[in-house]
């Protein structure tokens, strides 16, 4: 007798064509015969062995950098429960049209079987996924995303329960890219990419899309999270989850080192992406990481910026589509000052001074999180670690103060679901225009977001001492441009600001937005910041808000009916805040 597993590989092959089948155990020595191919056809270049050991690079096709939002859907069997932010197609004709571009697509090729798990693997909460691909670098970095392998198909037995995805590069071209997610099925079709969010199907595709629509129906939490521990100086730990959107430094503010240090402080990383969070048996939410490394954005990334993972990075990583040095060694914008001679970019062309970028925007490294020395002592624990603040923000230029309180949960469901943000280059589109992001959920909520913010609502009468709720913006500019927050390792000052908050221990000012710090409450020694621009930081600017209070009715205008009323209620009630406080200030 055949397992459903089996069953599923027998039928894709029939489909794929691939002329042999390998079963992946995730063992040391399979990672080096895959590397040791790919480095025989072109796939993988090796780093130097004796300053990144173990490291490669990688250069995508050029025209397959970033997920293709537009080529994502959601193939739920009614148009409804996809909802208005998600490309839809009814999952009959989704099949009908993509099953011609898999048919034969793996011939003389090798199709992998990868079994793997999201989460540790003796967690509850953790959950089975089996992608089939014709890209060892899709295994190779499967391996260092998840726990890949034989731990995974010796937790999956005889079951049926894992979420299969199938997976093949096609023949790359983006007129033939699909990204297909069947929720009811549970089952993933991704055809056209090998990148990232795209082909690494345990990652936006199973623990977002297809996870939040079973997190829904089982009452818990998938999210687009990071997850930090932060350690007071009496050496307890406060654990935060926070939801920014890629390429907004979710990573970074995960592996923070505290520029509170000296006083105590310090952070600790469980997770740097998704969070996956259940109510416990005392009403507490507990958070796992389903991942089990960080697929992290490379330019920008430095000593300064962020220490843990370039110490993290130095073996055992790999890279894609970031510069060469004439030493073997990864090179990316924002690294160091200049960029040395002899450097290649991406493409693998000698890079000259009046290029744009040496690395492409987009550029990545995936590095297993173990590595990092930010790692969370508890970042493996099957029962995941006591959450007590949610974080939302984005990258606006204006508007959103360095951070604010909500006054309590379904105020901060309404904040979340008004987040906005400046669009990046972690997706293919134009960069730097400010959309709505609810929750950082936008491209990754697997049903209607309508029912999402309903999720969330629902989830607060099940939690015996609700998370507080913050917003923050990092990425505030002056009238010449400049950021006023030095941001990366300062950060912490604004942790450490929310922690005082969870305990009741400081102060704020009680604003139509919610609860804005007030000026003497931050921790702000050793850091130079002028009286005025702290002033600006903190700033509720009664104007913006009113064109942003329009600009968020014009967002939910689209969900029309099926919008929560607890979210009306929310968006009248910041209207009339806004203009008693206007009618007070005249
Ligand atoms: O391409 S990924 O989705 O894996 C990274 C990101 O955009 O957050
Ligand atoms: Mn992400």
């Amino acid at each position: 007798m055949s397992t459903p597993l089996e069953n599923w590989v027998e039928e894709s092959a029939r489909l794929t064509r691939p002329s042999k089948i390998v079963w992946c155990d995730g063992s040391q020595s399979e990672f080096e015969s895959l590397a040791d191919e790919m480095l025989r056809d072109g796939t993988f270049l090796d780093l130097n062995p004796h300053t990144y050991p173990r490291c490669y690079l990688h250069r995508s096709n050029p025209n397959d950098v970033a997920r293709t939002e537009g080529l994502t859907f959601i193939c739920s069997t009614r148009k409804e429960d996809a909802g208005p932010t998600n490309n839809w197609m009814a999952p009959a004709e989704a099949k009908e049209k993509v099953r011609p571009l898999f048919h034969a697509a793996m011939k003389g090729r090798t199709m992998y079987v990868v079994p793997y798990i999201m989460g540790p693997a003796n967690s509850p909460y953790s959950k089975i996924g089996v992608e089939l691909t014709d890209s060892p670098y899709v295994v190779a970095s499967m391996r260092i995303m998840s726990r890949m392998g034989k731990v995974a198909l010796d937790q999956l037995g005889n079951s049926a329960d894992f979420v299969p995805g199938l997976h093949s590069l096609g023949d790359l071209n983006p007129e033939r890219r699909f990204i297909l997610h069947f929720p009811e099925e549970r089952l993933i079709w991704s055809v056209g990419s090998g990148y990232g969010g795209n082909a690494l199907l345990g990652k936006k595709c199973f623990a977002l899309r297809i996870a939040s629509w079973m997190a829904r129906e089982q009452g818990w939490m998938a999210e687009h999270m990071l997850i930090l521990g932060l350690e007071d100086p009496s050496g307890k730990v406060t654990y935060m989850a926070a939801a920014f959107p890629s390429a907004c430094g979710k990573t970074n503010l995960a592996m923070m080192v505290s520029a509170l240090e000296s006083q105590g402080y310090r952070v600790w990383t469980v997770g740097d992406d998704i969070a996956w969070m259940h109510v416990a048996a005392d009403g507490t939410l507990r958070a796992i990481n389903p991942e089990a490394g960080f697929f992290g954005v490379a330019p920008g990334t430095n000593a300064k910026t962020n220490p843990n993972v370039m110490a993290a990075l130095r073996h055992d990583t790999i890279f894609t589509n970031v510069g060469l040095t004439s030493s073997r060694e990864p090179w990316w914008e924002g690294m160091d000052a200049n960029a040395p001679n002899g450097l290649m970019d991406w493409h693998g062309k000698p890079y000259s001074a009046d290029q744009t970028a040496a690395a492409h925007p987009n550029s990545r490294y995936t590095v297993p999180a173990a590595q990092s020395p930010s790692i969370s002592p508890h970042w493996e624990d099957p029962a995941g670690v006591p959450i007590s603040a949610l974080i939302f923000g984005g990258r606006r230029a204006r508007v959103a103060p360095l951070v604010y309180e909500s006054r309590d949960w379904r105020h901060g469901v309404f904040v979340g679901a008004t987040m906005a943000s400046e669009t990046t280059a972690a997706a293919t589109g134009a960069v730097g225009v400010t959309r709505r992001d609810p929750m950082a959920m936008l491209p990754f909520c697997g049903y209607n977001m309508a029912d999402y913010f309903g999720h969330w609502l629902a989830m607060e009468p099940k939690l015996k001492n609700p998370p507080k709720i913050f917003h923050v913006n990092w990425f505030r500019r002056g009238a010449d441009g400049k950021f006023l927050w030095p941001g990366y390792g300062e950060n912490v000052r604004v942790l450490k600001w929310m922690l005082e908050r969870i305990e009741g221990r400081t102060a704020a000012d009680d604003t139509p937005i919610g609860f804005v710090p007030t000026a003497s409450s931050l921790t702000l020694d050793g850091l130079r910041i002028s009286r005025e621009t702290l002033a600006e930081l903190l700033r509720v600017d009664g104007g913006d808000w009113a064109e942003e209070e329009k600009a968020t009715g014009e967002f939910f205008a689209k969900f029309g009916a099926r919008l929560p009323a607890a979210i009306h209620h929310e968006h009248r009630a910041l209207g009339e805040r806004l203009s008693r406080a206007s009618v007070g200030a005249r």
